[in-house]
């Protein structure tokens, strides 16, 4: 991890021409920077507290790059914490390349990716949750995961975290403070009952991370079943228009193809395979080996049998979730068989409780209003301290001490107060330059 010591720089704005284009400056010397590079009826680093200039942005010659604003932030009282200066030109490729060389030639180094949210990080403005936060807004693609991002920036993982934290850290005061006293023990009152509330609420947060990572980076559902059991036709019929071959011949899709779409706020890649079954043809049988495989990585399945043709029960192996689903209903149910969703990809029967068995299935019955785990690294650390916290109950008082100590040590690391290093470096890598 780097010093603070220095100053960053980089594009702060996407790719590609827009109206206005930024180049981010942070550091103990970004002012300076500013005062360099811009010209305007004030220098950046005389002006008071956080400001905006109107000027020019000059070359080394000084020449002009183009017009712009400077605005002006003076730590603490920015995104980083530092001193910062935005640097807004019109947002075309040529003009911000040059504008960021220039801040380059004048002493700022170009950031790594996610390296001023590092620098909230490492000076305190942000926990890791809100830095994790701050990455799944900036890739929100749906309604659903700028909710849960807007609710981790705001700290409310942080917050559901520190309640735990709070009564672990009650108990196990009182464990220690008994322990100069081995006769007496700590009363059940102070002990038993908070860790299993801590226990409850714990188990609680952990229960959003499926629905909480789902809704963040999205679902894969896999559609699987024999070939000609209607696969095909129920991707058409939930994406509403014609991606994949639909045939009456068995084989017809022998590759697998994937389409996106949107479902309750999720956005969703729904993958049609090759139907499974034995077959000599040697490409049809590497896409059934493919298909059992899609089925093993989605995070739902959905497996389909024909219900207008006798019934030859399917079974995959698959440890995903899955949906059984009887095709073709508008051709009347040759079988019945319980558990099974009824559909029909001509009529659009049963759709709508799919889209809803697959809406449960993807994010269970989770409050939309509570702030959920997005990351596997926050399921990860709250699943180790729920492990601690539940061997601590039934523990001597000794030895649950030392387990109470482990939990309220994987509770900093969910919200970053005490973490690995290169666990730190993998969150951030993940980030865009210039965030
Ligand atoms: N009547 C009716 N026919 C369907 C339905 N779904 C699929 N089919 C027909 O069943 C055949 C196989 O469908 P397809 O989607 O290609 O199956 P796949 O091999 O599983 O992809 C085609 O002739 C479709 O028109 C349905 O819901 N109702
Ligand atoms: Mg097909």
């Amino acid at each position: 991890m780097t010093g603070l010591s220095d100053t960053i720089a980089a594009i702060a704005t996407a790719p590609g021409s827009a109206g206005v284009g930024i180049v981010r400056v942070s550091g103990p010397a970004a002012l300076r920077v500013a005062d360099a590079v811009f010209a305007g009826r004030s220098r950046p680093s005389r002006t008071p507290g956080g400001r905006f200039l109107y000027g020019a942005f000059r070359s080394g010659s000084g020449d002009s790059i183009d017009e712009g604003l400077c605005l002006i932030f003076r730590g603490p009282h920015s995104y980083t914490g530092e001193d910062v200066a935005e640097l807004q030109s019109h947002g075309s490729p040529a003009v911000l390349a040059r504008l960021l060389e220039r801040v380059l030639e004048v002493g700022a180094r170009a950031a790594r990716p996610g390296e001023f949210t590092l620098r909230a990080y490492l000076g305190g403005r942000l926990d890791l949750t809100q830095a994790e936060a701050v990455l799944s807004l900036v890739n929100a693609q749906t309604d659903a995961a700028r909710r849960q991002a807007t609710l981790g920036l705001s700290g409310a993982i942080a917050a559901r975290v520190s309640v735990v934290a709070e009564a672990v850290t009650r108990t196990l005061a009182a464990i220690q403070a008994m322990l100069d006293y081995p006769d007496e023990g700590v009363p059940e009152e102070e002990r038993g009952e908070p860790l299993l509330r801590a226990e409850a609420e714990l188990a609680g947060l952990l229960g959003t991370a499926r629905a909480g990572q789902i809704a963040t980076r999205g679902a894969r559902l896999a559609l699987l079943g024999r070939p000609n059991a209607g696969k095909s036709s129920l991707l058409n019929a939930l994406l509403g228009y014609e991606r994949s071959i639909v045939t009456p011949i068995a084989g017809t899709t022998r590759d697998y193809l994937e389409a996106q779409l949107e479902l309750a706020g999720v956005p969703i890649t729904l993958v049609d395979t090759a139907g499974l079954r034995e077959t000599a043809d040697e490409i049809e049988a590497a896409g059934v080996r493919q298909a059992q495989l899609l089925g093993q990585n989605a995070d739902l399945v959905l497996l389909l049998e024909d219900g207008s043709a006798a019934r030859e029960p399917l079974d995959i192996a698959s440890d995903a979730p899955t949906l059984r689903i009887q095709t073709k209903i508008d051709l009347g149910q040759r079988w019945q068989a319980p558990g099974f969703l009824l559909v029909s990809a001509v009529t659009g029967a049963g759709l709508p409780e799919l889209r809803e068995a697959v809406r449960a299935a993807l994010l269970g019955n989770q409050t939309r209003g509570e702030a959920w785990l997005t990351t596997e690294r926050q399921a990860d650390a709250a699943r180790r301290a729920l492990m601690h916290i539940a061997a601590a109950r039934h523990l001597p008082d000794d030895l649950a001490g030392y387990e109470l100590e482990q939990a309220l040590g994987a509770l900093a690391e969910l919200t970053g107060r005490d973490v690995q290093e290169d666990v730190v470096d993998a969150v951030f890598r993940n980030f865009c330059v210039g965030k």
